[in-house]
């Protein structure tokens, strides 16, 4: 049964029948799964309103009491973990074991930013002079826009809204239109967690009206986006013209650098995950494999019996390894991207094509691809966001690098090697903001920051972990001087050390 999903604002759910609707489809088999109403500039200002006047309240309630509510609401996408796993599937293709893993990631994360609640560490230092002492605190930055993607339509509004609320933000969620269904989803779980109304609203429609309007409204006062680079700068740009902050996470070209000491057997598991998991639409999908001359063929050999042996189909069978991509866009890009590969030369391993007959031809599914390319093509350059992995041939450790440094993006990265000391290396030479060591290049976790350099993070904001909160707090430095007197920093200092 299609369903009919509408908005969250101010508390209560809206469904305005005079807007154009928004059918999100399943991409495993083309049927609409729910209806949306597109949200207009007008609808995204009353939720921002909304967000403005629940501010006040929620800044002032003390950052433990509103970890309760985040505990709250990580118990039931616990209770709703499997419910809300089938519906990332469905709405957006990942297999099963995946959609879980995105609610897991809200799970995670929620519990860490409701401790958050009962750290929110300052920084104490003493003062240069007698009897005052320096400290900070953070404060909110106000209600703040989140603007999501659809690869992981569960976790990431997870990650973003969890440390906004927990900051003291109030909070309006754009989804990606591929994904509304995920979101009404969240909002319900939110809901249900009893948030007092206004301080998490969700409001559904085109990044060109709806997420343009979010971020330039003027009562928003932060702003954190996930998506392609393109519309990033866009949201760079209206930030910098309001100056407000903006939390950037534009993808990435993750390489995995395979050394002559590789253990090839652990590699093939950490590939196979790091370029097919997701079809390859992870920000952090490994899509170069930077391979030593020395280990080269032997690689190839197994890569490609590996790929091989790849189930793709249906993403809701717990066998299947692959679903299809999440959307006709992407199916595009997708086969587009192989046209170049072998426009430009480049030679094709494996796959390579559109999957036919039966049931693929009802969705978008995509052969796992892997092409041997040299380091300066557009395949080992941009982003594809899809399965298509390109391998280039290095001489050595310092080439390995210097390709892997040639992109423009900087989020994740890996060596395979035995040798330590090659390891600690490109712990400081590789160009990302996290570098696995003898695992692929997926797989974070909620503890630790995620974000990074280059194109990819330009704001160099980390999500989660200890950084999490500083997209949305501003620091204030408190002195407090209890001497009764006017003590001059720098000038009564010097005098203070002559005597
Ligand atoms: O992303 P968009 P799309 C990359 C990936 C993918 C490509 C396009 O390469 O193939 O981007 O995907 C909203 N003002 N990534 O089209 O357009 C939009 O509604 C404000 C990498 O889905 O960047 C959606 O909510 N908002 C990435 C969100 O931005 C706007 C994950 C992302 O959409 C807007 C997804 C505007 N002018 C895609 N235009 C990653 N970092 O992992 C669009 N939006």
């Amino acid at each position: 049964m299609v369903q009919d999903g509408g908005f969250f604002v101010g508390g209560r759910w809206t469904n305005p029948r005079d807007r154009k609707r928004l059918e999100t489809v399943n991409p495993a088999t083309g049927e609409v799964i729910a209806t949306f109403p597109q949200g207009t500039k007008e609808d995204v200002a009353a939720a921002v309103k909304a967000a403005k006047a629940a501010f006040e309240k929620w800044k002032r309630m003390p950052p433990p009491r509103r970890g309760e509510f985040l505990l709250e609401a990580a118990r039931i996408f616990r209770r709703r973990k499997e419910e809300l796993g089938r519906i990332v599937t469905m709405e957006m293709g990942k297999v099963i074991a995946e959609g879980r893993g995105d609610v897991q990631e809200a799970i995670d994360f929620y519990e860490y930013a409701s401790g958050e609640g009962r750290r929110f560490m300052g920084y104490t230092v003493p003062s240069e002079l007698p009897n005052k002492i320096c400290f900070s605190i953070r404060l909110p930055v106000g209600p703040v826009g989140l603007i999501t993607p659809w690869n992981f339509p569960i976790a990431i509004p997870g990650w973003k809204s969890g440390a906004a609320l927990i900051a003291g933000c109030t909070v309006v969620l754009k989804p990606s239109s591929l994904t509304p269904l995920c979101g009404a989803k969240f909002a319900e779980v939110l809901e249900e967690a009893g948030l007092p109304p206004g301080v998490f609203n969700f409001v559904v429609g085109p990044g060109s009206t709806a997420g343009n309007a979010l971020i330039r409204h003027p009562d928003i006062r932060a702003v954190s986006f996930t998506g392609g680079v393109d519309t990033g700068r866009e949201v760079y740009k209206a930030a910098a013209e309001r100056m407000i902050k903006a939390g950037l996470e534009l993808g990435g070209k993750n390489p995995i650098l395979v050394m002559d000491d590789a253990d090839l057997d652990l590699l093939m598991d950490g590939v196979m995950f790091g370029a097919f998991g997701t079809a390859g639409q992870r920000c952090t999908a490994t899509s170069r494999l930077i391979v030593h001359r020395a280990v080269y063929e032997d690689l190839l050999d197994r890569l490609l019996k590996r790929t091989a042996k790849l189930k793709v189909g249906d993403p809701l069978d717990a066998k299947t390894d692959m679903g299809p991509v999440a959307s006709a866009d992407q199916e595009k890009k997708t086969l587009e991207y192989v046209g170049i590969g072998k426009k430009e030369g480049d030679k094709l391993l494996i796959g390579g094509g559109k999957l036919r007959g039966g049931a693929y031809d009802r969705g978008f599914f995509v052969e796992p691809t892997i092409f041997e390319v040299k380091s300066e093509k557009r395949l080992a350059m941009e982003e594809i966001f899809g399965p298509v992995l390109s391998v280039i041939k290095v001489k050595d450790y310092g080439e390995a690098v210097a390709v892997a440094n040639s992109v423009e993006y900087g989020l994740s990265s890996s060596i395979y090697t035995n040798d330590v000391r090659r390891a600690f290396a490109a712990m400081q030479d590789l160009e990302a903001g996290i570098t696995y060591i003898n695992a692929p290049t997926i797989g974070a976790e909620v503890q630790m920051p995620f974000g990074g350099v280059k194109s990819t993070g330009p704001t160099d904001t980390r999500e989660a972990g200890f950084t999490a909160l500083d997209e949305f707090t501003s620091v204030k430095t408190v002195y407090v001087d209890y001497s009764g007197r006017l003590q001059r920093a720098q000038i009564d200092t010097e005098k203070l050390v002559r005597e």
